[in-house]
């Protein structure tokens, strides 16, 4: 082929692009999440908000831009907004009422079709649900706490007396006639009305024999209601014994007479725990139960509590709206 031949090809084929209808040039698409003005932060439960984020339009034609919003797993709403070429405004959404505690994620973006800057689309904060006081709930009956006391000369197997309606709760180790006695002391709560946190136990201690040194405190699976009598004669009362071998050990603590501690429970460690009645029970025992007899606390219960005009033994935990 020569080379004016060759030429001429060439301008008829720049000729024929020409003459063709062009597509016209792609608008570029580009919204962005700017800001996520509510919720963040901190709330106390029951508040009610509109959640609102701003969001901008960076390209050069009009767009309707929507954008769906997440806070914690139960709240999901999509909402749009017409922005100008160049323009940032407010997006609202609907309603959120802040009820579930504890800390949720907080997730907003943008859901413009071909929108060429994904990477400005999405923002994340948190916000934390408070609580708005807390619940006080008391040893409810008088069986409801007490002490299991174990013949030292019998165990491992736990022959014993059951005390649930004396004014006392004991822990540690005594001596009645000939035989040594071991004790450990129970407690169990309704805490039918809490949603979600932590329980602290509040106890007194009435008085102190011996040196018994540290306490353990176990919470421990629902124990039921405790016998409203004592036999006179020994029982079998692993049962109730046995209780902390399944429990969660919670704390260890010297207690000092007089005073009142206290114990807490992680809410994990109560969601476990707590009984489909919705009851959390704990046990006491010494850190060291084989130191010798003369040794053991006295700790308050029921009984002394209403015989003395105390404070009964109580538990706390946060309430939420
Ligand atoms: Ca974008």
């Amino acid at each position: 082929m020569n080379s004016k031949r060759l030429i001429g090809l060439s301008a008829f084929a720049v000729l024929l692009f020409l003459a063709c209808p062009q597509p016209t040039t792609e608008v570029s698409k580009d919204a962005a999440l700017t800001e996520i003005i509510a919720p963040t932060g901190a709330l106390d439960s029951g508040t009610v908000v509109t959640p609102m984020v701003s969001i901008s339009n960076l390209e050069t034609e009009t767009e309707t831009v929507p954008a769906r919003l997440l806070i914690g797993t139960d709240y999901n709403d999509i909402a749009e907004l017409e922005l100008a070429p160049g323009q940032t405004d407010t997006l609202k959404f609907r309603t959120w009422t802040a009820l579930v505690p504890g800390t949720l994620a907080v997730r907003c973006s943008t859901m413009l079709a071909d929108d060429e800057h994904p990477g400005n689309d999405t923002l994340s904060t948190f916000v934390l649900v408070r609580a708005i006081d807390t619940a006080r709930v008391e040893v409810a009956f008088g069986t409801d706490d007490g002490y299991v006391s174990v013949l030292v000369a019998y165990l491992p197997n736990p022959f014993g007396f059951i005390y649930s309606t004396i004014e006392q709760a004991r822990v540690g180790v005594s001596v009645s006639g000939e035989d040594t006695l071991l004790a450990r002391a129970a407690y169990r709560f309704n805490i039918s009305d809490r949603q979600w946190g932590d329980v602290t136990l509040h106890l007194n201690c009435i008085r102190k024999q011996g040196n018994p040194g540290p306490v353990q405190a176990y919470c421990v699976p629902d124990l039921g209601t405790l016998p409203d009598t004592t036999t006179p004669i020994p029982q079998v009362v692993d049962w109730l014994w046995t209780a902390v071998d399944s429990g969660v050990k919670t704390g260890e603590l010297t207690p000092g007479p007089g005073e009142w501690f206290e114990v807490t429970v992680p809410e994990s460690t109560v969601t476990a725990m707590e009984s489909d009645t919705r009851y959390l029970a704990f046990m006491f025992r010494l850190a060291n139960e084989t130191i010798g007899a003369g040794n053991w606390y006295e700790l308050g219960n029921f009984e002394y509590a209403e015989s003395h005009t105390e404070d009964k033994p109580y538990v706390t935990y946060p309430r939420y709206r």
